[in-house]
């Protein structure tokens, strides 16, 4: 018997308990030990419908992690484990407490902004935005400074763990450049948690590994490390949302009489996104990527082109991508794939190379809620939706026939889920 909103709701719940370590959420036991950067900032979305105190705590946690020169970590090592691969050992940034030396997409300011517009207890939602408002905006400062050092208006990510979207067909050219020489031993924890066809190869983790080393001998320098990197690619999605999230973080600071902060991040929105246009591709209806090492744009029709949709977009802009998403939604069972099912590269199972996430679904639909698609935002829900139906609470899902895929009992899954039937 299919289940019914209320026993769902209690399912997430229990989902997000279970991995709650106190001040943190894992994404996972097993696969994923620590704290991830975006994953935090989406469940405590989740966590607010059932606990706003803990959900602030949420992302208090992974702010406390802040590096002085303004990002915030991809991976906050709490505690050691042994199932992860790679962790401070091989990172050696030097924290207090270990953490990773790259970032991940900027969802703080936009969970903040949402967790604050929704809080029922104003004046701890006041006390905590008041604490994150400058960490999370001296966050945005960083990126504009040190990952846009031209002043394009858009910044690169300079490791494809920072995307959010591993193993994306949209790295693979730039990726493929990157050497492998004096590469140190290292052995997958992956591959043994989780079904090595449907994880990223070798290759590519040899160059995820390259890099890492690259920068450690760099010393951890942020201000140096875009220069510095042979992988240097302007990904419209994960520009989407740090140009939504300095929009929100914005109001807010408006609200707050915070006007300084208000300006600087209104600035930074409105230049991303009058700059996003230079990611515009007509031929195929939706943005791609741009590789900034050998400036070219990437011929790559991924959802991050489509995610681009949550920066806040001009209407003909929106009704593209809804076409876009309408083609896609011709070529497979679940919206929305990672990757265009009609394209060579895409692979069903693997990972970010054609599977669906229910995040990116969320703020897909988000971004044509905010455009007034209400239609096209309720099609996206209501397919995530049948995804939990089909097959639960998985990390993805094939898009095709939505078996599960990846870690199970997935926190950020679950937390999308109160967020839909919220
Ligand atoms: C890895 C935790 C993370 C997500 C990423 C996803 C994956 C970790 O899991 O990366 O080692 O591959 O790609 O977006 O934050 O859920």
């Amino acid at each position: 018997m299919p289940e019914n909103a209320d026993q769902l709701i209690a399912r997430a719940i229990e989902i997000v308990t279970e991995n709650d370590r106190g001040s943190y959420t894992v994404p996972t036991k097993g696969l994923y030990p620590y704290q991830w950067n975006w994953d935090s900032c989406l469940t405590a979305l989740g966590q607010a419908h059932f606990d706003e105190a803990r959900a602030w705590a949420e992302i208090e946690t992974l702010m406390a992690h802040q590096w002085p020169c303004g990002m915030v970590p991809h991976i906050i090592f709490h505690e050691e484990s042994d199932s992860y691969f790679p962790g401070p050992d091989v990172w050696r940034t030097g924290r207090p407490v270990p953490t990773t030396g790259i970032t991940q997409p900027a969802v703080a300011g936009f969970a903040m902004a949402r967790l604050f517009a929704r809080a029922k207890d104003r004046a701890l939602a006041t006390r905590s935005v008041r604490k994150l408002l400058p960490r999370i905006s001296a966050w945005h400062d960083w990126f504009y400074r040190t990952r846009d050092p031209e002043a394009t208006g858009l910044v690169a990510i300079i490791h494809p763990w920072e995307s959010g979207r591993d193993n994306s067909i949209d790295w693979d050219a730039a990726l493929a450049r990157v050497p492998t020489d004096g590469l140190e031993p290292f052995t997958r924890q992956d591959i043994l948690h989780a079904n090595p066809d449907h994880r990223p190869t070798q290759a590519q983790y040899d160059r995820y590994i390259w890099l890492v080393q690259h920068f450690r001998s760099l010393g951890w320098d942020t201000e140096r490390l875009h220069d510095a990197s042979p992988f240097r690619v302007v990904d419209p999605g994960f520009n989407a949302i740090l140009i939504r999230a300095c929009d929100e973080l914005a109001n807010v600071a408006e609200e707050l009489g915070e006007a300084e902060l208000a300006v600087r991040n209104r600035t930074y929105a409105q230049r991303g996104r009058a700059a996003l246009n230079s990611l515009w591709n007509a031929d195929l209806g939706q943005y791609l990527c741009f590789d900034r090492a050998i400036s070219e744009q990437v011929n790559s029709p991924s959802v991050g082109g489509i995610l681009t949709v949550f920066a806040g977009l001009p209407k003909t802009r929106v009704a593209h991508l809804a076409t876009r998403v309408e083609e896609l939604a011709s070529r497979c069972g679940y919206l929305v794939p990672s990757h265009d099912p009609a394209a060579a590269a895409f692979e069903a199972l693997r990972y970010w190379r054609g599977p669906a996430w229910l995040v990116v679904n969320y703020l897909i639909a988000d971004g044509f809620r905010l455009a007034e698609h209400a239609e096209m935002a309720e099609r996206i829900d209501a397919d995530s939706l049948r995804l939990i139906a089909e097959s639960g609470f998985a990390e993805y899902y094939d898009p095709i026939t939505a078996e599960p895929c990846g870690g199970g009992r997935f926190t950020w899954t679950a937390a999308m889920v109160l967020e839909i039937l919220n």
